[in-house]
């Protein structure tokens, strides 16, 4: 069966995920402005795209039951920093740390942690760059910080991502080893794959100017 919050723990957990979307509509109100900037006045491409997602009540549950931790808002807030995620695409791996930086810029985007999937993949062979950052969100009487996950990854590294989370889910969890090999071997690959295409950016940028 799978795990669910109490109905009174439901509630309190509805409450907390209108923080969530307040705390999400500020940091994509940034990242928007910052990409129509570089697309239309910097003649940069470095963001490809921006999604944004709040976790589903059910999904929360079940990341907390995974992690071993009761089922209340309270624990959702305290343990989970991905309720809020924001995911930006790029085109090569370069701009992956050239967005990093800009974050790093940002004077009200506290960054509190960063993995690098890139340098250190997962065993998995996922890439990525993660940071768990924190926003401020102004109400009438009060501001709320509020944490949120941005996951930086290269077009190629968010295909590889979607195919390898289908399989987790479909194999609950428990993918056979000769697929989790094989999903090792394409995220391999893909990395340099990655590579290559941007050396190709690079001389026909060179060409160009
Ligand atoms: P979903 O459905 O995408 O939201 P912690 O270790 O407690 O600091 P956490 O959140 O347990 O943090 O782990 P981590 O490693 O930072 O991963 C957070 C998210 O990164 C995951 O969220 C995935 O979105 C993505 N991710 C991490 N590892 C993998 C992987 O091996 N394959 C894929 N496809 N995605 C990965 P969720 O909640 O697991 O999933």
């Amino acid at each position: 069966m799978s795990a669910r919050f109490s109905d009174e723990e439901f509630i309190k957990l509805k409450k907390l995920l209108s923080v969530y979307e307040w705390g999400l509509a500020t940091v994509m109100t940034k990242l928007n402005i910052i990409h129509g900037d570089l697309k239309d006045f910097q003649d940069n491409h470095a963001i490809e795209h921006i999604k944004s997602r709040i976790k589903t009540p059910m999904s929360i549950a079940s990341k907390l039951h995974k992690k071993g931790i009761e089922l209340t808002a309270e624990n959702a807030k305290t343990y989970l920093n991905d309720i809020a995620g924001v995911r930006m695409i790029t085109p090569f791996a370069k701009d992956i740390y050239f967005l990093v930086e800009l974050l790093r810029a940002m004077p009200d985007v506290r960054i509190i942690k960063e993995k690098d999937f890139i340098d250190t993949p997962k065993p998995s062979g996922y890439r990525s760059y993660h940071l768990i950052v924190e926003v401020p969100v102004f109400y009438s009487n009060q501001t709320e910080y509020v944490t949120l996950e941005i996951q930086i990854r290269t077009e190629a590294m968010n295909f590889w991502s979607t195919l390898e989370h289908q399989a987790r889910y479909k194999y609950k969890e428990h993918i056979p080893q000769h697929l989790s090999d094989e999903l090792i071997t394409i995220a391999d690959k893909i990395a340099e794959l990655d590579h290559r295409m941007f050396l190709i950016h690079e001389i026909v940028t060179l060409i160009n100017e």
